[in-house]
């Protein structure tokens, strides 16, 4: 085996607190009916596509906010601290679509003349609209018009022409990192209250409870007793690979800071609401699994899958959360089995996205233990 220690795995979290699951025709199929669809979560950092980190925060009633990390100049006086506050939307006419809109945009004057000459503000607050998800952000400002004649090469009687104004170019946001998690540290970090994951099964009801929250839940039914049953031993099989064991309830329970994410309704940071945050069970993929990450792995990344043994809990494996302003990436996974009666080791490469830092981690395992 690979250290007495427990590995956690790579997957992520997800609760499905609130919606309603029913049963429908007497197959043992069921069906599940959402009677709302919950926001895309938002909140962290998001890269422009001109460059700037905007960091978002999102409040429970859909309102967000965008600020620009650190502030940026605006032509050559103004600096931009944020960039737009509005409310998400449901679109009515397109299932799984969400907008946003509202009046606080703030904008650039990207004429320097416009200002000298019409007197209009480098800065400016407008209306703006857009579409969202968890992975893009599209959003166009209406651009303010003004009517003026130009006498000498300047713009003289400048006049505002509101008939005329249109959106401007659309800007595109597109996540560069999720918050970090650190009610999943390990090791060093002071925490007085240290919690097991609760998996409670009962009267067709399966769920998972965390430091006092709901994280996930989903209901059977009758025809579905037998499936039940054998549901929740995996369930509990699977979050302890998924989480391992322990939860930092100190952390768990503390009001989400400006860009931080709320465990109690997204548990892994990864942007996906807890309620839909599910992968299918193999068994039978009718029915949801949670699916928890504590770290992420970017795409493309060679990551040899971990070896039986390794502990999700191992305070030595996954860097903590607060030597990164996001949650870390693991870039590289490396198995090394040992020959010649030589122990095997894994080693982690880590990223922070933000500021780039890497570090790497090892696990020892003793020559004995099964490779892979
Ligand atoms: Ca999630």
């Amino acid at each position: 085996m690979f250290t007495n220690n427990r590995f956690l795995g790579v997957t992520c979290m997800f609760v499905v607190a609130l919606f309603v699951a029913v049963a429908v025709g007497g197959s043992g199929q069921s069906q599940e009916v959402r009677p709302y669809q919950p926001f895309p979560i938002l909140t962290g950092k998001w890269m422009l596509d001109t460059g700037e980190i905007i960091t978002i925060s999102q409040e429970p009633g859909g309102k967000i906010t965008g600020l620009f990390t650190p502030s940026v100049v605006c032509l050559n006086n103004s600096t931009r601290s944020i960039l737009f506050t509005g409310k998400l939307k449901v679109d009515a006419q397109n299932v799984g679509t969400t907008t946003i809109e509202g009046d606080d945009f703030w904008a650039c004057t990207r004429t320097p003349a416009m200002v000298t000459e019409c007197g209009v503000q480098e800065v400016f607050r407008t209306k703006f609209r857009g579409t969202v998800s968890s992975s893009s952000i599209t959003l166009e400002s209406l651009r303010p018009h003004y009517d003026f004649e130009m006498v000498g090469g300047r713009r003289t009687n400048c006049r505002r022409n509101a008939s005329k104004d249109e959106y401007g170019a659309p800007v595109t946001l597109t996540p560069l990192c999720r918050p970090s998690t650190p009610w999943f540290d390990r090791g060093s970090a002071p925490c007085q209250n240290l919690k097991t994951p609760e998996i409670i099964v009962d009267s067709l009801l399966a769920s998972v409870r965390v430091c006092g929250s709901v994280v996930y839940s989903y209901r059977f039914t009758d025809s579905d007793q037998l499936t039940f049953q054998s549901f929740g031993t995996e369930l509990a099989a699977h979050v302890k690979r998924q989480i391992g064991g322990i939860v930092c309830c100190d952390q768990f329970q503390q009001p989400a800071p400006r860009g931080g994410c709320d465990p109690r309704s997204d548990f892994d940071c990864d942007g996906l609401n807890n309620e839909v945050d599910t992968i299918p069970w193999p068994h039978n993929p009718a029915i949801p699994l949670p699916d928890m990450n504590i770290f992420s792995i970017p795409v493309g990344a060679q990551v040899a899958p971990f070896p039986e043994g390794l502990n999700s809990d191992d305070p030595g494996f996954l860097p903590m959360s607060s030597g990164c302003d996001c949650k870390w990436q693991l870039i590289q996974g490396v198995l090394n089995c040992g020959t010649g009666g030589q122990g095997h080791s894994y080693v982690a490469t880590w990223k922070c996205p933000t500021s780039g830092r890497t570090m790497t981690t090892t696990k020892n395992a003793a020559a004995s233990a099964p490779c892979p």
